[in-house]
């Protein structure tokens, strides 16, 4: 048996009052406009038209939950720091965040970095968010195709030093060439193991 084996959109929130009500776990998909959310979900769906991808910053603009063998959701966030308003997390962004955040469902919270974009206070304020509600983070450093070994490693040199985190808690990954899948893959299924 593949990791997934059946997958169907489940639905689009766009208020508080429309997170599913039931107690299925929970994985989220997090960061900036255009790091890459949407295709890691279809690289790990292994299927590319469910998943709503596209060249402009700002195609998903809803919480958007996949139901995958009928037993967790993949969870994808629309990208924050897209708005147009002064503020760099806007509103009713704002608002579905922190009514995310009270459910107790989710098990692992991914935190999406582009490679290429060194990390600013929108990263930083993603990341504060999560650890606040005392979320299990683990960063997805995406678009690794495009970049020298050396650089990417470098960037996982700022995260560490910045964030105190754990290498173990940070995952080098391409949608273009699936580097990287199986250990995200291995991180849902500790996430959904150690919930049980
Ligand atoms: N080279 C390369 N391009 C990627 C990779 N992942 C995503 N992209 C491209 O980056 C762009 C944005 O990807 P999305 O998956 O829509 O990004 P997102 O984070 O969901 O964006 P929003 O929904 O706007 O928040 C698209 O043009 C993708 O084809 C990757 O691993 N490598
Ligand atoms: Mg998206």
């Amino acid at each position: 048996m593949g990791f997934v084996n059946k997958v169907s959109f489940y639905k689009s929130i766009a208020t508080p009052n429309d997170f599913p009500n039931n107690t299925l776990p929970e994985i989220a998909f997090i960061g900036k406009s255009n790091v890459g959310k949407s295709s890691c979900i279809a690289s790990i769906l292994g299927n590319k038209k469910l998943v709503k991808v596209s060249k402009k910053p700002g195609a998903t603009k809803y919480i958007n939950y996949y139901l995958v063998n009928e037993s967790f959701y993949l969870v994808d966030f629309p990208g924050y720091g897209f708005s147009r308003a002064p503020k760099a997390i806007h509103q009713s962004y704002e608002e579905l965040a922190h009514a995310y955040c009270k459910r107790p469902h989710n098990v692992v919270s991914f935190l999406l970095l582009d490679s290429r974009r060194s990390l600013d206070e929108r990263d930083i304020a993603g990341y504060n968010f999560l650890n606040v509600h005392k979320k299990n983070i683990v960063f997805i450093i995406t678009k690794t195709d495009r970049l020298s070994k050396s650089s990417v490693l470098t960037y996982a040199h700022t995260l560490t030093d910045y964030f105190f985190v754990h290498t173990n808690k940070i995952i080098f990954f391409s949608s273009k060439t699936g580097f990287g899948k199986k250990e995200i893959e291995n991180i849902i299924l500790k996430g959904l193991e150690n919930r049980r």
